[in-house]
């Protein structure tokens, strides 16, 4: 699933690209290759003319620098740009992850505190960040709850 925020970019950045998919259930990931380019043993990973990037927030900030598109080339506008790559590796994924989880592992519904407490967080409207000096009137929102 996350291989698809890497080539959401490449297909956005019209970058040309190979996919080599791993058989996951055939312990591909644990092997020593995977070990060697993946810090944690996952997917996406990209190898950039031998650069190798893991992480897909980290792969789509790569690849938007790279093509000098999809990103503002100013300090303040690229840290926007990374803000929100943070909060959606780091805010937003984990709380849905956690929602995935429960209604996986809690057939039984046995944890109705934090089934609660995330689907709480989870439905928290999104503030627009604050217009930057440089930016005025523009805001950015993304959705968190689904
Ligand atoms: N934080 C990583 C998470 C990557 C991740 O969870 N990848 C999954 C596939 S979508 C994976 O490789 N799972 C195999 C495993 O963890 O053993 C990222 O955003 O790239």
């Amino acid at each position: 699933m996350k291989d698809l925020r890497a080539q959401w970019a490449l297909e956005e950045l019209g970058l040309p690209y190979q996919v080599h998919a791993l058989d996951h259930i055939g312990g591909e990931l644990d092997s020593e290759a995977c070990r060697r380019i993946s810090p944690f043993r996952q997917v996406p990973v990209i190898d950039d003319d031998g650069f190798i990037v893991a992480e897909s927030a980290a792969v789509v900030l790569y690849l938007a620098k790279e093509a000098g598109k999809l990103i503002p080339s100013d300090f303040q506008g690229c840290t926007r740009v990374v803000q929100w790559c943070f909060a959606a590796v780091s805010t937003v994924e984990p709380t849905l992850a956690c929602i995935d989880l429960i209604g996986m592992f809690d057939s039984g519904k046995t944890a109705h505190k934090l089934d609660a407490e995330v689907r709480r967080i989870a439905a928290r409207p999104v503030s627009p960040a604050p217009a930057s000096p440089e930016r005025p009137g523009t805001q950015e929102a993304v959705p968190c709850a689904r």
